[in-house]
């Protein structure tokens, strides 16, 4: 008897800590890495899992202006010595850096060479995850190229790299046709070329749907300024006519897009009504009324968002920054109605009134954990952040890191 009340007593227990720890500190907040801070374009960000599913984080680091990499090799998910390397350091390099692994498994960055005005990609050709000989190219380099950069592999597992043309006010394409991760003659192709200006925050994210389609989510600078998205509907890496749509007038910030399991195609954005969600429900990738959502209506909720699928309920999350405490928030659309319900949207961290955060990128892995990683910046000392927040609770199984 007195052995059974132990175990009733010890189950008691357990169960206690479980319900606590899911109710209580669900988010860990971990530094990678820091700098003195120098614009509030620092540490832009790009998070993706390596093959055997650790977190691999490309990033620019602007107190020396170069582009780093941290691979978590032991997948502790601690900054340890030896993880943090620099991949290029020739001058101001690696702003908008957007990160892929290939199908052989070896690391791929897009990058902006802010001294030449150069679209830059490092391709870890033997992967090393060290930055060697003959491992970075330039892509373009006519005129000022490159910033925006938004990097995603097709189904043939070709890279592909869409990015702002400042001198032209274009959005381009570079589909990586013979695979050799270098750029040759025919490559480059223009998907947008009238009504764009630069000089303004910028948004750029290019994905493939699930049957293998482009699908490039970016602004065009009218007033009201429009979030348009090109989906390449014939599959022939052009923009045909009739390929670019209309999503919806918005302000400033990211945007960003993920597509359902049904193939739909959804976007979380940033407009005058603050945070809003538009889910494709008809599939004709047209942005309309009833497909429109407002999630948030107050302050700065949504400015800059990265939005995700959960892979085992395959329910929408967006992780975005909210400016005015400062904090990061986390709304994952729980009923699956892609609407917002109470309840739904938690706070991941937040920080010291006059610090701020940005950047903001959001990944599941394939267990089901969410991971957000982002730029804080500190006041006193002025100091910027490379952070990644992971919820401990939020997986279908009870493995607590
Ligand atoms: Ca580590
Ligand atoms: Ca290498
Ligand atoms: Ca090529
Ligand atoms: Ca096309």
């Amino acid at each position: 008897m007195r052995s059974r009340g132990s175990l009733c007593c010890f189950i008691c227990v357990i169960f206690f800590f479980l319900v606590f720890t899911n109710l209580q500190a669900q988010w860990v907040v971990r530094t990678i890495d820091s700098g003195a801070f120098v614009s509030l374009r620092s540490f832009e960000n790009s998070m993706c899992f390596d093959a055997t599913g650790k977190l691999t984080i490309a990033y620019y680091y602007s107190t020396d202006g170069d582009l780093k990499v941290w691979h978590d090799v032991n997948d502790n998910l601690i900054s340890d010595t030896g993880e943090l390397t620099i991949i290029d350091s020739s001058g101001n390099v690696g702003s908008s850096p957007s990160l892929g692994f290939s199908t052989d498994g070896y690391a791929v960055v897009s990058y902006y060479d802010g001294d030449n005005y150069d679209l830059k990609l490092w391709y870890d050709g033997n992967g090393n995850f060290q930055s060697d000989p003959g491992e970075i190219r330039i892509i373009d380099s006519t005129g000022r190229v490159g910033r925006y950069s938004s990097l995603a592999f097709d189904n043939s597992g070709k890279v592909n790299v869409s990015y702002f043309d400042g001198s032209n006010g274009r959005i381009k394409l570079w589909h990586d046709t013979n695979g050799d991760f270098d750029v040759d003659s025919g490559e480059i192709r223009i998907i947008r070329s009238t009504g764009l200006t630069g000089g303004k925050p910028w948004s750029n994210e290019l994905t493939f749907s699930s049957v293998g389609h482009a699908c490039d989510l970016f602004f065009v600078m009218l007033f009201p300024v429009e979030l348009r998205l090109w989906y390449d509907a014939n599959g022939n890496f052009q923009a045909d006519s009739g390929e670019i749509k209309l999503v919806d007038n918005c302000l400033y910030g990211h945007a960003s897009i993920g597509f359902d399991s049904s193939g739909l195609a959804t976007v979380s954005y940033f407009t005058s009504e603050k945070f809003k969600l538009w889910h494709d429900a008809n599939g004709n990738f047209q942005g309309e009324t009833a497909e429109r959502e407002l999630i948030q209506s107050s302050s700065s909720d949504g400015q800059s968002s990265s939005l995700d699928f959960n892979p085992i309920d395959n329910k929408v999350a967006v992780a975005y920054c909210w400016y005015d405490e400062p904090k990061i928030k986390f709304w994952k659309d729980n009923n699956g109605n892609f609407s917002y319900n109470s309840g739904e949207i938690e706070t991941v961290c937040s920080f010291a009134s006059l610090d701020s955060v940005s950047d903001v990128d959001l990944k599941y892995n394939s267990s089901g954990r969410p991971f957000v990683s982002f730029h804080h910046k500190t006041w006193s000392p002025s100091t910027s952040y490379l952070k990644i927040a992971y919820n401990i609770t939020e997986v279908e199984n009870w493995n607590i890191y």
